[in-house]
């Protein structure tokens, strides 16, 4: 079984709501993470099932009911554009000056299995296109 495949049973296991996720833990450093970037807003951390050289979810510190982008208010405008902020910095950071992805899933199609908003970055490959 390939990780991409668990990842995807892990997506359709997964139940969308509010509650407390495991991103809570990480932002709390009730659980260890490996961090690359923070900022008052904004945690930045390598995925623990990496698929690519660099693979890293940036997320908001605070939920504020940002499940996931699917929920984003008008209220959500400023945390939205930090976040894709932060990721251009963290790419620069990471070197990925040939390029990289920014991914955000949504619902179980879209392949969500952590209902805390996340952007990943994807670098250090070359990409392809469509994703699956
Ligand atoms: P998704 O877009 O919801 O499928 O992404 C969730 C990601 O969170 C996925 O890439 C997991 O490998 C990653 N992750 C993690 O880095 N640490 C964890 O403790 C858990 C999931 I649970």
């Amino acid at each position: 079984q390939t990780a991409m495949a668990s990842e995807k049973e892990a997506a359709l296991a997964a139940v969308p709501s509010d509650s407390p996720t495991i991103f809570d833990k990480i932002i709390n450093k009730e659980i260890p993470s490996n961090v690359v970037y923070e900022d008052d807003k904004v945690l930045a951390f390598r995925d623990i099932a990496p698929q690519a050289p660099t693979h890293i979810l940036i997320i908001p510190k605070v939920k504020d009911g940002l499940t996931g982008i699917s929920k984003a208010e008008e209220r959500h405008c400023e945390i939205l554009g930090r976040l894709l902020y932060a990721a251009k910095l963290v790419a620069k950071q990471e070197g990925l000056d040939d390029g990289f992805r920014l991914v955000i899933n949504d619902g179980p199609k879209g392949c969500q299995s952590v209902y805390h908003l996340h952007v990943h970055l994807l670098g250090g490959r070359q990409m392809n296109w469509p994703p699956g």
